[in-house]
């Protein structure tokens, strides 16, 4: 370079180390809140809990069976009396065990119109097996938590979505076959959101960023920071953990941070090319809750408390974009 140079870059380092000396970073005890565009609707809690006993009214939502066909019917009917735009994605899928399925993702749409967009989501199926039980293992669980728990909150979302008006696009997506696999089978679960992340509902569908729920709705939940959410979508879970926090629910939201588990979000991450968490019950960091895979998973297991925490929380965060 030439000499006569320098001095220019002696100043501009200069003048960047001043500036730098002018604003010191400050870091507030409290992190800030950015102000709502609206106000955020408080999440019933009841009407969540009616929306699972509701579920469980059908029967198991195992895919093939008329309780899965009718469920399918009410849950499409009722985003769409919400004020949704909805689709109903079907397909035929193999399990691993050869079955074929009849799958339908069901995807409610709030302000089509707007370009920006988040995803909120939850598989709505229901496990055929009771595989980790002592009894019944060839019978299906009733799936209030792994299954019935997040769509119930997605539901009662929609509710208010449909009476406000928010920044933000949001498009609730309700997973099928996520629940007829085996651990031993590399990606035999998860079904429904391999078969969207590949074939999306909108051609060059693209969202800011995508939020799953499995497993919301226990008594006692704990949430913990998982592995491949922190691998993708780090800033998408502080977000989520910073807005609990603030409610007041970081007992249940804790700072715990657990092995990745493959879920669909991890799918709509790899495959779907969109930044995806899961808010998910793992007890200690690992494993999943008390009755997975029983029939212990039944309305009993469910507490109010825990719906409200995460409902209220996913309000916060979507009203405030
Ligand atoms: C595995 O067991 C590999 N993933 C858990 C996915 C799941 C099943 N979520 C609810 N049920
Ligand atoms: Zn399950």
């Amino acid at each position: 370079m030439n000499m006569r140079y320098y001095w220019l870059l002696g100043l501009l380092a200069a003048t960047l180390l001043t500036a730098c000396k002018e604003e010191p970073k400050k870091t507030p005890a409290v992190p800030p809140v950015a102000k709502a565009a609206v106000k955020v609707p408080d999440f019933q809690a009841d009407t969540a809990f009616a929306y699972i006993e509701k579920q469980l009214a059908f029967g198991p939502r195992v895919p093939g069976t008329s309780a899965h066909a009718q469920c399918a019917e009410w849950l499409a009917a009722t985003f769409r009396a919400a004020g949704a735009e909805v689709m109903v994605q079907t397909a035929s899928v193999t399990a691993y065990n050869g079955s074929k399925l009849p799958m339908k993702n069901i995807i409610a749409s709030f302000y089509p119109e707007k370009t920006k967009r988040i995803m909120l989501t939850a598989h709505w199926d229901t496990r055929p097996i009771a595989d980790q039980d002592s009894v019944r293992k060839n019978q299906p669980i009733p799936g209030a938590n792994d299954g019935g728990s997040g769509v119930a909150i997605l539901l009662e979302i929609a509710r208010h979505l449909g009476k406000d008006s928010l920044n933000v696009g949001i498009d609730l997506i309700l997973w099928d076959v996520e629940d007829y696999g085996m651990s031993e089978v590399e990606n035999s679960y998860c079904l429904g959101s391999q078969y969207w992340s590949r074939n999306k509902h909108k051609p060059g569908y693209q969202a800011a960023y995508a939020i799953n729920l499995d497993m919301v709705g226990a008594n006692g939940a704990t949430f913990v920071k998982e592995g491949m959410s922190m691998q993708y979508a780090p800033e998408v879970v502080e977000k989520v953990w910073r807005n609990a926090e603030r409610l007041g629910y970081g007992n249940l939201f804790t700072p715990l941070r657990s092995d990745g588990i493959i879920d669909d979000h991890v799918y709509v991450n790899t495959i779907g090319g969109i930044k995806a968490i899961d808010i998910i019950d793992q007890p200690d960091a690992r494993g999943f809750f008390e009755h997975w895979h029983t029939h212990g998973d039944d309305i009993e297991a469910i507490s109010k408390e825990t719906l409200k925490a995460v409902g209220q929380t996913l309000l916060e965060v979507v009203y405030r974009e």
